[in-house]
């Protein structure tokens, strides 16, 4: 059992807007690779950040969708963990909670939490490559990737590659939540991709506590509040029943 610190299950209770970014070690537990893990089978020769490109899809556009689909094959065989259920379960101890997530797995929603601003897309929605608008459904065919039912193109994950922008509108939303919040969470995060890994900075710049969890070092753990040093599939239930 975790000892929380009195002065942290206080700011916990005192808090009326809470911001949580989250990041691949979230989806650990429910088996889903993390990108730091080393890939394995016939991905172990590939590092994620050389398919996680506009160029590697330009230069390979199968071998791209296929590692799509391979993810996605492996988030549609697991579930959330009780780390996705636990911040679930603390949106509704709190005035607002934002749970902004780097993970493409939509794991979160499925566990049941709402306002949730996907800062990297989501690989169970798929968009055309040239138009850039989502597309549910195209005609069978053995192509990989498949092509745009309205202009031929080929599809993609509706994802945010490395070199890419997000999207204005959710970036300037989870600044938005990390500038107003009293408590940002930093869960399961390398805490290395930007501008993701400036968002818990931008909390401590305005005086919000920061918590991090993660059973390593980060970047981050020498600038945040509180540091919670374990697996979020743990620590997460224990701190809701301790604080709320
Ligand atoms: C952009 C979607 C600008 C695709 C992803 C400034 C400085 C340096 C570099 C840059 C910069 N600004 C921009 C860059 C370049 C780049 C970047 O940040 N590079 C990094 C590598 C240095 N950023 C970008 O390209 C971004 N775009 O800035 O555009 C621009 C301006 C003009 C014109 C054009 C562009 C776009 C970045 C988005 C990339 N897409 N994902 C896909 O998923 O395939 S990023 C992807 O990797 C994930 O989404 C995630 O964000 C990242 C992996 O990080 P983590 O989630 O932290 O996962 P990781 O494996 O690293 O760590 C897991 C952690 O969990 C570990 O700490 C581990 O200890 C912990 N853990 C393990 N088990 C558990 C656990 N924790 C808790 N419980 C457990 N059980």
């Amino acid at each position: 059992m975790i000892e929380f610190s009195p002065e942290l299950i206080h700011n916990l209770r005192a808090a009326r807007h809470i911001a949580v970014l989250t990041g691949a070690g979230v989806s650990a537990e429910s088996g889903i690779p993390t990108f730091r893990d080393a890939q394995t089978g016939l991905w172990a020769q590939y590092r994620p950040e050389d398919l996680a490109t506009p160029e590697a899809f330009a230069h390979n556009p199968k071998l791209v969708w296929d590692w799509y689909a391979w993810r996605a094959e492996i988030a549609r065989g697991a579930q959330p963990n009780f780390g996705h259920y636990a911040l679930a379960e603390m949106q509704r101890h709190v005035d607002q909670l934002v749970l902004i997530t780097q993970n493409v797995d939509g794991f979160h929603q499925l566990a049941g939490s709402t306002n949730v601003i996907e800062l990297h897309g989501n690989l169970m929605r798929t968009k055309c490559s040239r138009e850039d608008v989502v597309i549910a459904e195209w005609n069978a065919s053995d192509d990989r990737p498949p092509r745009c039912p309205r202009c031929g193109a080929y599809l993609r994950p509706d994802v945010v590659w490395f070199g890419e922008r997000l999207p204005a509108d959710v970036l300037e939303a989870a600044g938005q939540a990390a500038n107003v919040c009293d408590v940002f969470f930093s869960i399961g995060t390398s805490s290395l991709v930007e501008p993701a890994a400036s968002l818990a900075h931008i909390a401590l710049q305005h005086g919000a506590a920061v918590i991090e969890i993660n059973p390593t070092v980060t970047s981050l753990t020498s600038r945040a509040s509180f540091v919670l040093q374990g697996a979020s599939g743990e620590i997460l239930p224990m701190l809701i029943k301790a604080v709320w």
